[in-house]
């Protein structure tokens, strides 16, 4: 199963990605650059995580495994964050467009938004009907750590789909995503 996170830049996809993988047992992560590297947690955190967007463009994915389903992996695929317009650099472009391709091949998506950036939220909402339309859809509110979350006027939002508020940092809510994923996990053929 092909578990896609997508979002707006700096929202915190890819700590989630790294955090969220380590807390399910992957002990590397696949970076696809043109060596196409196997990296270390650690590795991951230091060189692909930044507070300035867009700063690593390579994808990065995680593969997992689970003695409930000893047939069927999973894979988190990380994207760089989708902009409300055309991003000024070709690379940037071209990386966006990479990461939408695989929210169209997704098996379940992770749509991850933060309560800091609520001025853009009507873009968050295109991206989840984007998103819904392809695969089973998670809104992640990450970064709780560090806004108090109206958890009540998300959901009430966000009414379709299930919101975590979450913390890629202390793993807030990690129990519940894993819950979550795992439910879609088993009855994916
Ligand atoms: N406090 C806090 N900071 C976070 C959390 N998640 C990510 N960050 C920080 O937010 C910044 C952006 O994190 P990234 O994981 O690089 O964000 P991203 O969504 O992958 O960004 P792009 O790849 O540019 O789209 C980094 O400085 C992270 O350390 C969180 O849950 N809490
Ligand atoms: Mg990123």
């Amino acid at each position: 199963m092909r578990v896609v996170l997508v979002g707006r830049p700096n929202v915190g996809k890819t700590l989630l990605l790294i955090n969220f993988a380590a807390y399910l047992g992957a002990t590397e992560i696949t970076r696809e650059d043109p060596n196409s590297a196997r990296i270390s947690l650690e590795q991951a955190r230091r060189e692909c995580v930044s507070y300035v967007a867009h700063k690593h463009l390579a994808a990065l994915s995680a593969g997992l495994t689970s003695s409930k389903f000893p047939h069927r992996g999973m894979i988190l695929v990380d994207t760089p964050g989708i902009l409300d317009g055309v991003a000024e650099e070709a690379a940037v472009r071209q990386a966006i467009g990479r990461g939408l391709e695989e929210l169209l091949r997704a098996q379940a998506i992770l749509v991850v938004v933060t309560g800091e950036l609520d001025d853009l939220a009507s873009f968050d909402d295109a991206l989840v009907e984007l998103a819904s339309r392809v695969a089973p859809t998670i809104i992640v509110d990450n970064k709780a750590d560090m806004h108090p979350t109206n958890l009540g006027m998300r959901r009430q939002h966000f009414a379709d789909h299930p919101v975590l508020p979450l913390s890629a940092v202390t793993r807030r809510g990690f129990r519940e995503l894993k819950q979550r994923l795992f439910a879609v996990w088993e009855t994916e053929e």
